[in-house]
């Protein structure tokens, strides 16, 4: 059992590391224009929580610290995990940009700051984002200095995770029905608000705008480590839940929280008319709801013996205040 001052120290530390790793992956002018360089820096290191990055790392360290890679040394798993921690938060950080601009959810806040339009302008803005999801996938494909052999087929897995946890068939088609769901879209491109089915359209929103790339953050650690199949399938179910209890907070805190905490408009959700958990389920419903959610995500861990940090990591999503 290890204390909660421990586990704060595990986030500073691994928040760092990933800090030191992005900076060095980043494109520097004369190999880019100073200002895309500028306003790529800008997002990404405005303070975010890191969690996608984190547990990359946290899923690489459980399948190797439990035994359920080959002889994959620690070190050398976690170097290759870093790549995938920095391709997450590089498409986490181009989400956020592209979901603050004025044709999407129009907001002035990110991270305690004004947003990356407010700042740049929305052209600027948008090749940011253009720029930070190009390169994640530069940063994943790029071979490293000491790869196992074979381990292409790894990079490969992981590539394609990643990139189906970004694209339509995940976050950009969740942020389709999330669009759908404000009626910014005409109603007959939401199937689920046409039939009245709430609960099941806020689930699968949710999924993929949110849960995929969260799943495929945890899953990339797993591949890249060198984790066997079951490991990676674990991890896989382990985030899936991870990932529905982030979003179930997320909504919470959407009620609950305050701008000064979160580093972000709150209060959006209920102004665009948005269902929500706490819309859907009501407020306690919804913390229920989170907490299952986690206990099923510890329930994982412990049947597939998969230790390390995931099962704190899934406490502190959902006892999150920001
Ligand atoms: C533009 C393709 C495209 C997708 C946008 C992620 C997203 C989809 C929109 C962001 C809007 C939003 C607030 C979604 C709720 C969940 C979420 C991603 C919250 C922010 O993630 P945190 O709390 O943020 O991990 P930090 O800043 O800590 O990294």
């Amino acid at each position: 059992m290890t204390s909660t001052r421990d586990f704060d120290r595990y986030l500073r530390t691994r928040h760092a590391e990933i800090d030191v790793a992005l900076e060095a992956a980043l494109p520097i002018p004369p190999d880019c224009p100073p200002l895309i360089a500028e306003a790529m820096r800008y997002s990404l290191f405005a303070g975010g929580k890191r969690l996608r990055p984190i547990l990359t790392l946290a899923a690489a360290e459980a399948v190797v610290e439990s035994g359920h890679t080959g002889a994959r040394s620690r070190d050398a798993g976690m170097a290759l995990a870093m790549t995938g921690a920095c391709a997450v938060e590089l498409i986490h950080t181009y989400s956020l940009v592209h979901d603050d601009l004025p044709a999407m959810d129009d907001d002035d806040l990110r991270r305690g700051r004004p947003t990356a339009h407010v700042v740049y302008g929305e052209g600027v803005a948008i090749l940011a984002g253009d720029a930070m999801l190009t390169h994640a996938f530069v940063v994943l494909a790029r071979p490293q200095s000491d790869e196992p052999p074979g381990f292409d087929q790894r990079r490969l897995r992981a590539i394609t995770c990643v990139a189906e946890a970004a694209g339509a068939g995940g976050m950009v088609g969740g942020q389709v029905l999330d669009l759908a769901a404000t009626g910014t879209l005409p109603a007959g491109d939401d199937p689920h608000r046409r039939a009245g089915c709430e609960d099941a359209a806020l689930r699968e929103r949710h999924e993929r705008k949110t849960g995929a790339l969260i799943g495929a953050a945890a899953v990339a650690g797993a591949i890249l480590a060198g984790g066997h199949d079951t490991a990676v399938a674990a991890v896989d179910r382990y985030a899936t839940h991870l990932g529905l209890a982030f979003q179930i907070v997320d909504d919470i805190l959407d009620v609950e929280g305050t701008a000064g905490d979160l580093g972000k408009t709150t209060g959006k959700d209920v102004g665009a008319c948005k269902p929500t958990y706490p819309s859907v389920h009501g407020l306690d419903r919804s913390r229920a709801l989170a907490a299952e959610a986690v206990a099923a995500a510890h329930e994982v861990l412990a049947i597939a013996g998969l230790g390390g940090r995931l099962a704190e990591i899934a406490d502190w999503v959902v006892s999150r205040t920001s």
